[in-house]
């Protein structure tokens, strides 16, 4: 087997939160020592530095969306550097910034996956379904958009970011830690047929059994694309998030669900989004991800 080759992106924005701060997220990652860690797993590591894109106006929203145009220009740039990596054959990790940049992350990865044959799976580790739209969002803020965007509901701006409309359909997605849906938004995923795994259904199958199904029909010809909501974790472990969320999935759970996406040998790329040092203690939230992150590629705890 070739040394797997993964290439760093760093998105410092916080153009799509309602808070402040995402924008320090990549560096956090560094100073984390994500890619020493990774190197020590035997993975080349290259980091590519940082996507460039416009200021956060910091602006009320308009028609329904807040920052639109700049939150376009991001996902522009995302989407070129993500298939630039995955063309020359990469394994790109997105650094974010905040969620709303899966939006050119997962239309690269969509693309990549159309041009090679490839089936998509996406799981979508998060507290929130981000299946928001202008009229059911009572923010404007677009990270909690990316999905319904990603499915063709969204601005023109940004469902054709990646000039396929719509980038994706609902059913590649799996999304797994769900504890915070907006009562529109709810109807929305229902009338999608998004595949919702929420914490009452961890709650009541465990992170195991949830994991298998989540998993289910991943077979050789899957490229799987991990979208890590850092809001996912459950707050008391991981406090630097701007929109935390109580009662998420604890360590252990979480290090399962990474050990099980490991196991599968078919994770392709991956976004870590959401991290905000400025609510972080330590910067203990991003030793977390990068601990779990390592877990993600390979490192198990098990002994053998
Ligand atoms: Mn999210």
């Amino acid at each position: 087997m070739t040394k797997q080759s993964i290439s760093l992106i760093g998105v410092p924005t916080d153009i799509g939160a309602g808070h402040r701060g995402a924008s320090m997220g990549p560096e956090a990652l560094r100073v984390a020592r994500l890619a020493e860690k990774l190197a020590k797993r035997g993975l080349s590591v290259v980091d590519r530095g940082n996507v460039a894109g416009p200021m956060n106006p910091w602006q009320p929203p308009v028609d329904g969306y807040r920052h639109l145009a700049e939150v376009a220009a991001w996902n522009h740039g995302v989407f070129d550097a993500v298939r630039a990596e995955l063309d020359a054959g990469h394994l790109p990790i997105m650094l974010g910034g905040d969620h709303c940049l899966a939006i050119g992350s997962i239309a690269a990865v969509a693309a990549h996956c159309r041009a090679q044959g490839k089936t998509l799976r996406v799981l979508w580790l998060d507290a929130h379904s981000d299946f928001n739209t202008a009229l059911a969002t009572p923010s404007g803020n677009i990270h909690g958009m990316p999905v319904a965007c990603l499915c063709g509901n969204g601005p023109k701006e940004l469902v054709e970011v990646g000039g396929h409309v719509p980038a994706t359909t609902p059913d590649v997605f799996r999304q797994i830690g769900i504890r915070s849906v907006d009562d529109m938004e709810k109807q929305l995923i229902r009338d999608a047929q998004v595949q919702v795994f929420d914490m009452r259904h961890i709650d009541e199958n465990g992170m195991k059994r949830t994991m298998e199904e989540a998993l289910a029909g991943v077979d050789a010809n899957t490229h799987l694309h991990v979208s890590f909501d850092v809001d996912f974790l459950d707050p008391t472990i991981a406090p630097g998030v701007g929109t935390t969320v109580r009662g998420g999935p604890n360590y252990r759970e979480a290090q399962l669900c990474m050990e099980m996406i490991a196991d599968t040998g078919r994770l392709g790329s991956l976004d870590i989004v959401e991290l905000n040092p400025a609510y972080d203690k330590r910067n203990q939230t991003a030793k977390l991800a990068v601990d779990l992150v390592e877990s993600l590629f390979g490192k198990s705890t098990l002994i053998h």
